[in-house]
């Protein structure tokens, strides 16, 4: 670790003022599903196309914990001929859809950690998708704020908010940046194929925004230091999502189901609890701590079967709602930017001394830690 303390020290949350209750979205599906049935029923009748079965709310909320999610723009995702957001396209002129959102949640967090643009020098986003490859997002936000410096994107799926925040304190830490900003736009619903019954209930939009910046430089009201951080992939292809820009020259169809978010849930499920479950232990104990010096479990948001069962492996038994914070029954997942969300409004109660651990799990494999100690 780092001979310098280094500190988050102030957080932001966006949240779109869109939702989509699972009552909504179920019979969107149900009539899109109909549709379907109707349209292919002489090559459903000979076993050629198989028939498509309706969604459930009762399903989803037992299945996943998610009541409700979310989204930038609702307009198109319920209409059972398109299913998916119509966001209009905006001229190379005007700012991008993914650096409104992520200007949304930057604010916030520089305002949090009393930092205005002259006192930080990079600019992460990361997130699971990009809308485009360059100029940077992270640059278009590095230049509506006035930031000086440099910025750039990274993406790391489910672990894009943990990585980033990993790459920042490292930065901090070479003295290559005095403060980071990093924000992680989680615009989910275009790549979401809210024709797969399988996964249609399973995402949500909203921007999460950090500061990192060393112990001595803090003046916020809350403020974590970071004791440690860990990092993990391990290659699977069990969450996958195949768009990308080799499209044209395959001449593949962008809207393929292969190519939209799809994934293997059970074994994911089976396969990624125990290796967060032991990713979390390893990292709290490299931080010189036991896992009851930890009050507070900010962790990934993808499903409340997944963090009850990782929660139980970890303390033994059920985490009352305080230490193990969730808002996946409003938000959904959001990709990487659950464990902040969490964070958000669930930190300032911490006293001095108090211990927090943030964890993120998911495609790659890939798990994410920091363990953090309010100052
Ligand atoms: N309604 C009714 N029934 C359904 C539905 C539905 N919507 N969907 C499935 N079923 C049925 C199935 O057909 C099956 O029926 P049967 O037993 O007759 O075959 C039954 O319900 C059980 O199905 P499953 O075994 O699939 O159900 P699970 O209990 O496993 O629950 C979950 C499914 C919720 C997906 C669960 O497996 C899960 O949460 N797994 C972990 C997944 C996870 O965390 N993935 C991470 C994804 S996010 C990520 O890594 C990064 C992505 C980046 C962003 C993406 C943007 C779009």
């Amino acid at each position: 670790m780092s001979e310098q303390r280094i500190a988050i020290s102030g957080v932001g949350l966006w949240t779109p003022a869109n939702t989509i209750s699972n009552e909504e979205l179920v019979e969107s599906y149900n009539a899109y599903a109909e549709k379907f049935n109707a349209e292919n029923a002489a090559a459903i009748d000979v076993g050629e196309v198989e028939a498509k079965t309706p969604s459930s709310v009762e399903f989803i909320e037992k299945a996943s914990g998610i009541k409700s999610r979310y989204v930038y723009i609702k307009d198109g995702i319920l209409d059972p001929n398109r299913m998916s957001p119509r966001i209009p396209l905006r001229s190379e002129d005007e700012l991008s859809d993914q650096a409104e959102i992520a200007l949304a949640a930057a604010r916030p967090a520089m305002a949090a950690a009393n930092k205005s643009a002259e006192d930080i020098d990079a600019v992460i986003v990361s997130c699971a998708y990009t809308q485009r490859y360059y100029p940077a997002i992270a640059i278009e936000v590095q230049h509506a704020l006035g930031i000086k410096g440099f910025g750039f994107d990274m993406v790391v799926a489910c672990s894009a908010a943990t990585f980033a925040l990993q790459r920042a304190y490292e930065m901090v830490a070479a003295g290559t940046a005095r403060a980071v900003l990093v924000i992680n736009p989680e615009l989910t619903s275009p790549q979401n194929n809210f024709r797969n019954r399988d996964s249609h209930f399973i995402f949500g939009d909203v921007a999460t925004a950090t500061i990192v910046e060393p112990v001595d430089s803090c003046n916020s009201a809350h403020s974590y230091e970071i004791l440690g951080t860990k990092a993990e992939t391990i290659f699977s292809n069990n969450i996958r999502s195949n768009i990308g820009y080799m499209v044209n020259a395959n001449d593949d169809d962008p809207l393929r189901e292969y190519n939209y978010f799809h994934q293997e849930g059970r074994k994911v499920f089976k396969e990624v609890c125990p290796m967060a479950a032991d990713h979390i232990s390893q990292s709290v104990a490299a931080a010189g701590l036991g896992i009851s010096d930890v009050k507070r479990w900010w962790l990934h948001q993808a499903n409340i079967n997944m963090n009850q069962l990782i929660a139980r492996r970890l303390l033994g038994h059920d985490p009352d709602a305080t230490q193990a914070p969730i808002v996946l029954d409003t938000y959904a997942n959001t990709a990487s930017a659950g464990s902040l969300i969490a964070m958000n409004p669930h930190h300032e109660d911490l006293h001095a001394g108090d211990h927090g651990v943030l964890c993120s799990f998911g495609a790659g494999y890939s798990i994410g830690s920091l363990v953090l100690r309010k100052l």
